[in-house]
């Protein structure tokens, strides 16, 4: 039984458990098809796709975020959000807020944003990107998430938080601000920020509604609290901010801390976010990594998950039999 909107519980059905494709729709249609068959034969009876659908990599080729991102809201809608889940993942996050996302000399928001203003969907992927849940736990005992575990999350508190987490309330809060202390007048004749408002949120007038929300997604993103809490579950670093050693300490600590509430206790956690070689990467005793395509090396050695959320697992190696290839 659910209580919190951001975390979801399955004590039965076969899960097929894919991460980061980052706008690659070849990968997204083999996925989408291998799934639909195994749900055939009666394999397999819910996708989950643990975030970071969106968001291309490369500068040079056709992203199919957008593509992607209504597909799934279709077959949400077709199949029930009990059959087809999606979380939130670092690379949605940044569409609920208006903040831009970079890596090295790529920003990736700004393709995004004009594709929905191309598209007229806008409001319908904002509305689904919103609700998006964070966690899944599992009467296996198995976590599934995007970035995995995080010190943020080690406490039941805190757990209870990231459970509830309220981006609405987060943006009002920013709007009344903004409302009551900004020259909102002045800003339209700021050459620099219409600049920016143009190629970020792909917005061409100043009389937008839109039109401050770039400014708006800075307030939030340098002034609060409750948004840096989100950015360190959903940005998560797992090993690569400690060691090896400290992180089975945070993970284990995590782990207790998202039990909390549950009927399960959930033993390992799975999660995509991070680069490997090959498909997988076992990190310490808890962490099972995941990379279905984009962030496997090479790519087509990436793999999903094919996991029944009802039967109890021991530790964390015994998914490595549960483990598929994304092209096989
Ligand atoms: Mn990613």
């Amino acid at each position: 039984m659910t209580q919190f909107a951001r975390v979801l519980d399955f004590d039965s059905g076969v899960a097929m458990i894919v991460t980061d494709l980052h706008g690659e729709g070849h990968a997204y249609d083999q996925i989408k098809s291998t799934f639909l068959e195994l749900r055939r034969e009666g394999k397999a009876d819910r996708l989950i796709l643990c975030g970071d659908l969106i968001h291309g990599y490369r500068e040079s080729y056709n992203d199919d975020s957008l593509r992607m991102m209504l597909d799934v809201m279709r077959m949400q809608k077709d199949f029930g959000s009990d059959t087809v889940t999606m979380l939130m993942g670092n690379h949605e996050m940044p569409h609920v807020y208006n903040i831009t996302l970079e890596k090295g000399h790529h920003e990736f928001t700004a393709r995004f944003e004009e594709s929905l203003s191309q598209s007229g969907k806008r409001d319908e992927v904002l509305a689904f990107l919103k609700h998006l849940p964070i966690y899944a736990r599992t009467k296996a005992g198995v976590l599934i998430s995007h970035a995995g575990a995080t010190p943020a999350v080690t406490n039941a508190e805190n757990a209870e938080r990231i459970f509830t987490f309220d981006h609405e309330a987060l943006l009002m809060l920013a709007e009344d601000k903004l409302q009551s202390s900004y020259d909102l007048e002045n800003l339209k004749q700021h050459r620099q920020y219409i600049r920016q408002v143009k190629n970020y949120l792909a917005i061409d007038s100043v009389d937008d509604p839109r039109f401050h929300h770039l400014l708006r997604g800075q307030i939030i993103s340098q002034t609060s609290e409750d948004f840096s809490f989100l950015w360190d579950v959903l940005f998560a670093t797992n090993e690569k901010g400690w060691n090896i050693g400290g992180y089975n300490v945070i993970a284990e600590a995590f782990l207790k801390a998202i039990s909390d509430h549950s009927s399960y206790q959930q033993k390992v956690v799975v999660a995509g976010h991070i680069a490997v070689k090959g498909g997988h990467q076992l990190v310490g005793d808890w962490h099972l990594r995941l990379a279905t395509y984009a962030h496997a090396s090479p790519h087509n050695d990436g793999e999903y998950l094919l996991l029944d959320c009802a039967k109890p697992i021991e530790k964390v190696a015994d998914l490595v039999a549960c483990l598929r290839p994304t092209f096989g």
